[in-house]
């Protein structure tokens, strides 16, 4: 079954942002060997761009803008939310263009990454209508969720996404993806990841956030960016790629957080807020917020 049948039953709107996305997501699959390393420019974070980074970006915002679908527009490339006043449609959407592009010099996998809401973006992720990703890795595969259900794509040779997978479960499974240095790992945080290592998880980290994430979705397990010495928010976006991964995730039967609490009740302050992420089982995150309580006492 296609995409455009699958998603057939959902709001108007809603399915057509989605197919736009899709669309676009097909060119941004083909874009890579013509558009290979750094551009000269940096984002609001003040890290180098890449030159797919910025065209990736330039194409959502264009085709997005031209569809007419979205009002509001907030894009890890960009310092502020952009509000497009000949939408008709009231929804609000967050991307991150290329999740993860300090890995296509190396070849690896990286995605895009999608948030929707209704109207105003600076919301709790638990409001979300939706969200989707992209993975462009051997395959180039789409998972999305409207609340009813997580459903995985994957683009076939004719260009169009089928479906593979219906009502995606996340697994128990022993997969731990840990980000940060180990040398900087707040006293918590190390005994969890200890705590794992001694149960034999096995370690499984790309450097790309939606990659990892979409391994531990199917294999069970727990990813983490944490808080970290210097660096108390860490490193992950909660707009932009916490909060949307979280938001499937959390869909599928697992649980995402900041380490304390369940990260889809934050509300952003600003686009650029930074949380500390630990998505994945159930289980997994049940224990780091039981070890940051003690932690606490
Ligand atoms: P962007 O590429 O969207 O800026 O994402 C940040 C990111 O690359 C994540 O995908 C990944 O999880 C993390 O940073 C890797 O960080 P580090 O290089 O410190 O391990």
């Amino acid at each position: 079954m296609k995409l455009d049948t699958h998603i057939a039953s959902h709001d108007e709107d809603v399915k057509q942002v989605v197919l736009r996305i899709s669309e676009v997501a097909k060119k941004i699959s083909r874009g890579f060997a013509t558009r290979r390393g750094a551009s000269n420019t940096s984002n609001i974070y003040g890290e180098q761009q890449q030159a797919m980074d910025v065209w990736a970006d330039e194409l959502l915002i264009s085709e997005l803008r031209a569809s007419k679908l979205v009002r509001y527009l907030a894009s890890e490339e960009q310092p502020d939310v952009l509000t497009f006043e000949v939408s008709v449609s009231n929804i609000g959407v967050t991307i991150d263009p290329l999740d993860g592009s300090s890995l296509l010099d190396v070849n690896l996998a990286v995605g895009t990454i999608v948030g929707i809401y209704r109207g105003d973006v600076l919301s709790p992720g638990k409001e979300m209508l939706g969200a989707m990703y992209v993975l462009y890795g051997p395959l180039t595969t789409l998972t999305y969720c409207l609340r009813e259900g997580v459903y995985e794509f994957a683009m076939d040779d004719n260009g169009d996404f089928v479906l593979q997978e219906e009502n995606i479960v996340i697994p128990e499974g022993k997969i731990y993806a840990p980000g940060a240095l180990r040398r900087d790992y707040l006293p918590a945080h190390r005994g969890f990841i200890e705590g794992l290592e001694a149960e034999g998880y096995k370690l499984r980290y790309s450097g790309s956030f939606v990659a990892d994430v979409h391994q531990i979705l199917h294999k069970g397990g727990v990813f983490t960016y944490p808080a970290y010495a210097g660096r108390e928010m860490g490193k992950l976006r909660l707009l932009f790629e916490a909060a949307p991964m979280g938001f499937i995730v959390s869909q599928a039967g697992g649980a995402v957080s900041d380490g304390r609490r369940d990260l889809l009740t934050i509300k952003p302050e600003a686009v650029s807020q930074r949380v500390p992420v630990y998505i994945g089982g159930k289980r997994e995150i049940t224990l780091i917020e039981g070890m940051h309580k003690e932690d606490t006492l």
